[in-house]
């Protein structure tokens, strides 16, 4: 019986936790609505200005090829181009709801040569970095960050074209970095847009990097352990990547010295309660959630009884962990 109830305990720790992950299944701009690439249907027929990915799962190697586009880089059959104005703002939208709150936003645009990004290899490009939001307020260990803001908001991100980026095609490379678990997790995923009344500040060489490239696992933002006793009083968090486009170029004006305030986290919402345990079925079915794993939020159904050692514990009303 013991033994029974162990073998199940395994089985169910080893289950792929598919929703815990994602990526971007959607796009808006202008009014427009742009339906993802589906990673887990057949690719025969599928026609989006979304490059091609194929799993929920995240990259966790800085070294991945398919860090830059989260596949090979090759556009679909029935690849399409979205036209998108420079200055104009355009929305990512993630799995709902997305269920990591700790870690930094990041948006790039990359300019294919030629007159496509059609056939143009992710990894060929130099990449440059147009939003990020890092740590907003608070500490590392339980602080308001870019990605708990997304999460607010309809766990999607939105970022404004720059309306100096010269016109032309480009790939546009929303990035989430969950940084909840060692080593760090990278959910990137890239459409292709024409941008159309567009400037002429070209990003400087200091701007441009590659994907991979732009990323080690040593960066102070990615070997971050969120958990540490240093995390709970640091309310520094280097974003990782190259300067932001524009703040490097002698041709811009200065970027102003002191950031501009925040919107306010929603610092006086009220925690929700702890998740209390469901009783369990029956005694046979105790699966328990290693140390990190997730154990409870709103939406997951998984298990959410925590290994010995460690306590279930709400990080938000999405994700609850065993720490
Ligand atoms: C929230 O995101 C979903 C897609 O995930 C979208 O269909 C819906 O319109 C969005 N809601 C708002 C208020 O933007
Ligand atoms: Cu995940």
């Amino acid at each position: 019986m013991f033994a029974f109830a162990t073998l199940v305990a395994l089985a169910s720790a080893t289950l792929p936790r598919v929703f815990a992950h994602g990526g971007v299944l959607a796009y808006s701009n202008a009014g427009n609505w742009y339906q993802g690439w589906a990673p887990y249907d057949t690719p025969t027929g599928q026609t989006t200005i979304e490059r091609p990915w194929s799993t929920y799962n995240p990259i966790t190697d800085p070294t991945d090829p398919q860090l830059a586009c989260n596949d090979d880089g090759t556009p679909g059959a029935l690849q399409l181009t979205a036209t998108v104005e420079a200055g104009s703002a355009i929305t990512a939208y993630w799995n709902q709801v997305w269920p990591h709150a700790y870690g930094p936003m990041l948006t790039y645009l990359a300019q294919c040569p030629g007159s496509t990004c059609d056939g143009v290899n992710s990894n060929t490009l130099k990449w440059f970095k147009i939003d990020e939001s890092g740590l907003i307020s608070g500490t590392i260990y339980d602080g308001y960050w870019g990605d708990g803001q997304m999460i607010a908001q309809n766990s999607s991100w939105t970022t404004t074209i720059p309306a100096t980026v010269p016109s032309g095609s480009y790939l546009i490379r929303f990035e989430t970095i969950a940084l909840h678990s060692l080593p760090a997790q990278f959910y990137p995923e890239c459409a292709q847009i024409d941008i159309t009344g567009g400037g002429n500040l070209q990003p400087t060489a200091a701007e441009l990097v590659t994907f991979p490239g732009a990323y080690s696992a040593t960066d102070p933002g990615l070997d971050v352990d969120i958990y540490s006793n240093a995390a709970e009083t640091e309310t520094t968090y280097v974003i990782p990547g190259p300067p932001l486009y524009g703040s490097s170029s002698s041709s811009s004006p200065a970027p102003p010295t002191t950031p501009s305030a925040p919107s306010a986290p929603p610092t006086s919402a009220p925690k929700p309660p702890p998740t209390s345990a469901p009783a369990a079925p029956s005694s046979s079915s105790i699966a328990t959630v290693a140390q990190y794993g997730q154990c409870g939020g709103q939406s997951y159904t998984g298990p959410t009884t925590c290994a010995s050692g460690t306590t279930c514990t709400v990080l938000n009303a999405y994700y609850s962990q065993c720490i």
